[in-house]
């Protein structure tokens, strides 16, 4: 779907995602491939300028709630406008009870009319309603057959008469059969704007059958054009909705959608395929979840929530420390990523294993309250003590202290960039799948 626009969309979310530090070059670089991706969709260009301003003054004046990094407020924002460029609102297609709802599709040449009543048909009928189809399209040699065609395969009644060439006489008789079903969906002859014979005769329908919805049926490979032609069928006809076709792989399917949007006319299926089962109904939320790569939209209201308290301000103590040590002193591949944070470069394996039972037996000579406010530790007293309890010396019990701050910094970064609890905090360090080079970006960010 929208292969196009998909692709340079999520390039750019995992960028966002991915990136330890977002400057205002870094933004001004994201907005613009933001700015043209929607372009290249085919969006009109100064609407697409235009939001990307509104994007970045947005980003730059918002107070970012305690605890949550800048790109998750870039994700919100790009999401919401996204979101506002494609229709915002959902519009519910119904279908009313105790009658025969009478739906009428209109739409240019080409446009997907007949294979969309197929589809919409078929779309109903799983959903346990009584559906049928009219063709009314007396003008394209084979339009009869290809519903008639298509009527059979999803086994809905149809009606037709290719012996006749007045659609108005043709849906009367149509109605008159199928008077007890929920749902007769028309197919009518495509049309150029320019031939009033044909707009002629849409109104004439539309005025003596008097559907219950007249849906517009759009290409969505003509992009922002979609504006045009949506206001000039709506000045012919009383359309009712929208339906946009062909957005599987289309170019400038966004723009069509973004056009058929600023119309505020009403979009309620979107067309994705060649099969009948490739209609779907249009919710902007949902479906600019999707092109970003991620198919809950929830994940973008919750951006900016603000964190638990919790999880944030959550103290890492030596205690911490102790647990960890004594819960992983023993697996193996620890002891490289230790040495490597904590700057005993160049030991052998056993020397490092040495050292942790060594420092395990200094954190173990605290006492609870020096474990959990390591400040206690100032003391020289204390300190004493703690190297005598464990048989080490004091240098060792400075070292100690000195590596537990840089992993107290790494872990409070961590937590803040990624709203981590301490102890997932800790972990991710020390399996090495945090990238050293974004901790200390992060360090560098905070102080
Ligand atoms: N890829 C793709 N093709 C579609 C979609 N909808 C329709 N088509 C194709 O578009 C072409 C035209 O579809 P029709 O349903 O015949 O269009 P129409 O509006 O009835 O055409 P006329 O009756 O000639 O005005 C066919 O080849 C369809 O298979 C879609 O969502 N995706
Ligand atoms: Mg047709």
């Amino acid at each position: 779907m929208l292969e196009n626009l998909r692709t340079s969309l999520q390039k750019i979310f995992t960028r966002i995602r991915g990136a330890p530090y977002i400057d205002e070059k870094v933004l001004d670089e994201i907005l613009s491939d933001f700015v043209d991706s929607l372009i290249e969709a085919d969006v009109n260009v100064d609407l697409a300028i235009t939001i990307g301003e509104r994007v970045r003054e947005k980003i730059l004046q918002t107070k970012l709630p305690e605890g949550i990094p800048l790109n998750n407020l870039v994700l919100r924002v790009l999401y919401d406008e996204l979101v506002r460029l494609m229709g915002e609102k959902t519009y519910r297609f119904t279908i009313k009870p105790g009658k025969t709802n009478i739906i009428m599709l209109i739409g240019l040449q080409g446009s997907g009319k007949t294979t969309t009543a197929a589809k919409l048909a078929n779309y109903l009928k799983k959903r346990g309603y009584k559906v049928s189809l009219i063709c009314a399209d007396t003008y394209r040699p084979g339009a009869y057959e290809q519903l008639e065609q298509l009527a059979e395969t999803i086994n809905v009644p149809f009606y037709g008469d290719p012996t006749d060439n007045d659609p108005v006489k043709i849906v009367k008789k149509g109605l008159d059969q199928m008077r007890k079903l929920d749902v007769v969906i028309i197919d009518t002859a495509g049309r150029h704007k320019e031939e009033k014979e044909l707009i002629n005769e849409m109104r004439k329908l539309a005025k003596t059958i008097k559907p219950d919805e007249i849906m517009l049926v759009v290409d969505g490979m003509i992009g922002q054009r979609a504006y045009e032609q949506a206001k000039a069928f709506a000045e012919a006809a009383p359309v009712g909705s929208i339906i946009i076709t062909k957005l599987d792989g289309s170019a400038r399917g966004g723009g069509a959608l973004a056009a058929a949007a600023a119309t505020n006319a009403p979009i309620k299926f979107i067309g994705v395929g060649e099969k009948i089962d490739d209609l779907e109904p249009y919710v902007p939320q949902r479906f600019v979840a999707r092109l970003l790569g991620i198919p809950d939209p929830e994940f973008f209201t919750k951006l900016l929530e603000e964190v638990p308290k919790s999880i944030i301000s959550g103290k890492f103590t030596l205690r911490d420390l102790l647990e960890y040590y004594e819960s992983v002193a023993n697996k193996r591949g620890v002891f490289d990523r230790i040495k490597d944070l904590v700057g005993v470069g160049g030991i052998s394996e056993k020397m490092l294993k040495r050292q942790i039972s060594r420092q395990l037996a200094i954190l173990r000579s605290m006492t609870k309250k020096e474990l959990d406010n390591p400040d206690l530790l100032k003391n020289h007293d204390r300190l004493e003590r703690v190297a005598r309890g464990s048989g080490t010396s004091l240098v060792e019990v400075k070292r100690l202290l000195q590596q537990y701050d840089k992993m107290r910094r790494m872990v409070r970064a961590l937590m803040r960039s990624r709203r981590l609890t301490k102890e997932i905090a800790l972990a991710k360090i020390m399996s090495g799948e945090i990238d050293p080079n974004e901790i200390k970006k992060l360090l560098k960010g905070a102080s």
